[in-house]
């Protein structure tokens, strides 16, 4: 007999079936990328870090009356004219530059490669560049980093590698200009000139130190650049070494999140693997080449007033999720303009070297979890001849003293926890239990690994998708199967009958999408014939009552009035604080093309219709959107063009409506949408009025 879960309706079905589990084996597919042996080592690795470092570092993010947000950036968004900037040259001075301590730390830390700033946007070179005077070789310190580097790096096992920009706001010849530098004339400007300039480079790159572990570009985004350009620059690095690998920032990619710009994208070229930045995609193809970089506080180059650090538990679960999905992490540092690195990170560093001294083997040279979501973690395997080592990363480490790995099948050998003993198991209905002790083997994440006989047998639980949990009439469901060559059978079970265990008496086989009428729980699971094999799944779908209109549909209600603020500001200000600078009444919703400024539209919104309905709100900077005072949609924030969805139930007639936005610098965006869900949206200008 096996222990009841905390799973009702699971138990349920158990007992009514009491069926054991046998052959009906649906193998686990392997998640291993195609050969690419030159990837092989980065593969390995699966965590490197990431270096910004340059002249920025001086300022330290602060300048004269533009604030202290500021880093790598810095010259672009405090607008520092050329011959400012340059002046950080003769003041460029890292005594306390150490390399072998820098790849000794990144090696402590488990961390297989270094990858770090050549050259960033800035233009300044880090190495001994015959191209060009702005490099280390006029500073006062005068030693070539990258020499220094690629001399310590074999020492610690270290492979290291260069960041290089494409973009260059100081080479003559770069175009476009910043829109501010107006004493600096783009005329005579040639970016030919300029890609030989920037040829040249990874040229000496790529020949002076040795073998180089990646070629990191980035920068590529504005229009004086093309994919073919990022096809030349790519052969140009094989040509000169063979086994350097190369990133995807070598055309137009879709933008600085998610798996964009591999192959087949407009106008583009591929590289060797996808570079999503700040950002851990939620699911990924088999079989893809990835990196998450990431910064540890909120900046890449230092600022010394950014203290928002992530917690090194937070950073090891980033490693994990990411080793889950077959990805790598480059985890950033912005070293002082001394040489050193921010106590913080040395900090984080070194815990997360000592969670890596006991754990590393569940992160280096594993693949990808042949598990769909774990509730409790992720994980990640090893396969070898004969056998698959699982890794079970352990976020929320169970208090009952039993691990339940659902869905895992197969012959399981041995189970342990890494750092400490073997842990005793037992099988049953399509779920393994590992015994584990009551305390966390260590501060942040246990794991455990379990050896099993050839394959893993695993078994998914079906996903369950709508597009809204609470509706007004009611809601479509839409059931997938999670491994193949099963059937789906749901439950219905309405929660004014929640307690009647007869509900699980009747399944369904699932065949077309299922209409949820009333407020009622949907179970699913996957099914061999007559036996259950996967983890059952639900969720809850909420019949919910329309905000009430706060009075009957009328002709006199008004247009939409407008108030503006003046101000910088990184999130939605507080506006009841605030002056407001001008009124307009008859306004129209769309962005005002300035800078430093902020929005409120007021109004009454009306709907024709009782029912639910779907808002997109796209905003750059932020935005949000409050339906009868409640917060609809909320898109606060410093960020580029960025929709957010959100849903209100609403009775016929009007409703109190809200929209505040903000624009602090660069482009600005405002675009509301509007629709009864499941219908087209359309956008709201000048009349708040949905049919
Ligand atoms: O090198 C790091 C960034 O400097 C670089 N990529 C990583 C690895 C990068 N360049 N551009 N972007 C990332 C995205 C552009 C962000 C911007 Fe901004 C928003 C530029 C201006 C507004 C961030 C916020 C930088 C300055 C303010």
């Amino acid at each position: 007999m096996y222990p009841l879960s905390n799973n009702k309706a699971a138990d349920v079905i158990y007992y009514i079936t009491m069926i054991e589990l046998f052959a009906a084996a649906i193998f686990a597919t392997s998640q291993a990328p195609l050969p690419n042996p030159k990837l092989d080592w980065w593969r390995e690795a699966r965590f490197g870090m990431f270096i910004h470092w340059g002249l920025y570092a001086i300022p330290a993010g602060t300048w004269e009356d533009k604030g202290t947000g500021h880093a790598e950036w810095i010259r672009t968004t405090a607008q520092i004219p050329l011959g400012t900037y340059d002046k950080f040259v003769d003041e460029f001075n890292p005594v306390l530059f150490d390399a072998d301590a820098w790849c000794e730390m990144a090696s402590d830390a488990g961390m297989g490669y270094i990858v770090i700033t050549s050259k960033h946007h800035d233009g300044f070179c880090l190495f001994d560049s015959e191209q060009t005077n702005f490099d280390i070789m006029s500073t006062p310190f005068k030693r070539d980093i990258m020499r220094e580097l690629a001399e310590a790096a074999p020492k610690h096992d270290i492979q290291m590698s260069w960041y290089h920009s494409i973009m260059d706001w100081h080479h003559q010849d770069y175009l476009p200009r910043r829109g501010w530098e107006k004493e600096r004339s783009a005329e005579g400007a040639d970016m030919q000139r300029y890609r030989t300039y920037l040829h040249k480079q990874v040229t000496e790159l790529l020949t002076n130190y040795g073998p180089v572990g990646i070629m990191w570009f980035d920068g590529e985004w504005e229009a004086s650049w093309r994919g073919e350009y990022g096809k030349e620059l790519y052969e140009l690095c094989i040509g000169l070494q063979p086994e350097v690998i190369v990133n995807n920032r070598l055309g137009a990619r879709g933008g600085m999140e998610g798996l964009t710009g591999m192959d087949g994208y407009a106008g583009g070229y591929g590289g060797d693997y996808m570079t999503p930045e700040q950002e851990i995609p939620d699911a990924v193809d088999k079989g893809l080449d990835w990196e998450t970089c990431m910064t540890m506080n909120d900046r890449w180059g230092y600022n010394l007033h950014d203290k928002n650090f992530k917690s090194t538990t937070d950073l090891l679960q980033k490693l994990c999720d990411i080793a889950s999905k077959n990805g790598n992490f480059l985890l950033n540092i912005g070293p002082k303009p001394d040489g050193t690195f921010p106590d913080e990170s040395i900090q984080r560093l070194s815990e997360i070297g000592d969670w890596m001294d006991i754990n590393g083997e569940a992160i280096h040279g594993t693949i990808g979890s042949p598990f769909g979501k774990l509730d409790w973690g992720r994980a990640t395997q090893k396969i070898h001849e004969g056998s698959t080592t699982l890794y079970f990363h352990v976020f929320d480490w169970p208090t009952n003293g039993a691990l339940v790995i659902p869905g895992l099948s197969g012959t399981v050998t041995s189970a342990k926890i890494l750092g400490g003993k073997d842990a005793p198991f037992s099988m049953g209905s399509g779920k393994v239990i590992v015994t584990i002790p009551i305390a966390e083997p260590n501060d942040h994440i246990g794991v455990v690994a379990v050896e099993v006989k050839g394959k893993p047998i695993i078994y998914e639980a079906p996903t369950i998708t709508a597009p809204v949990t609470e509706f007004v009439d009611d809601v479509e469901v839409t059931l997938e199967v999670g491994s193949q060559g099963l059937e789906i059978k749901y439950w219905v079970v309405l929660q004014r009958d929640e307690q009647a265990l007869d509900n699980f008496m009747v399944s369904f086989t699932y065949k077309e999408p299922i209409v949820v009428r009333e407020s009622a729980t949907v179970y699913a699971r996957c099914f061999d014939g007559e036996i259950p094999v996967s983890p059952m799944i639900s969720k809850v779908f909420t019949k919910v009552t329309p905000w009430r209109a706060s009075y009957a549909f009328s002709s006199d209600r008004g247009g939409i009035q407008k108030n503006t603020y003046n101000g910088s500001w990184d999130l939605l200000p507080d506006f009841s604080e605030l002056d407001v600078v001008s009124t307009v009444n008859d306004a129209v919703i769309k962005n005002a093309d300035k800078e430093f400024i902020a929005e409120v539209f007021t109004g009454l919104l009306t709907v024709k219709r009782t029912a639910m309905y779907e808002f997109a709100l796209s905003s750059d900077d932020g935005s949000r959107l409050y339906i009868d005072g409640n917060i609809v949609i909320d898109n606060d924030g410093l960020h580029g063009a960025q929709i957010k969805q959100g849903y209100a139930p609403l009775a016929k007639g009007n409703h109190e409506f809200r929209l505040e936005w903000f624009n602090k610098t660069g482009g600005a965006t405002l675009d509301l949408r509007i629709g009864k869900l499941g219908e087209s949206l359309t956008r709201i200008t000048n009349a708040l009025v949905v049919e």
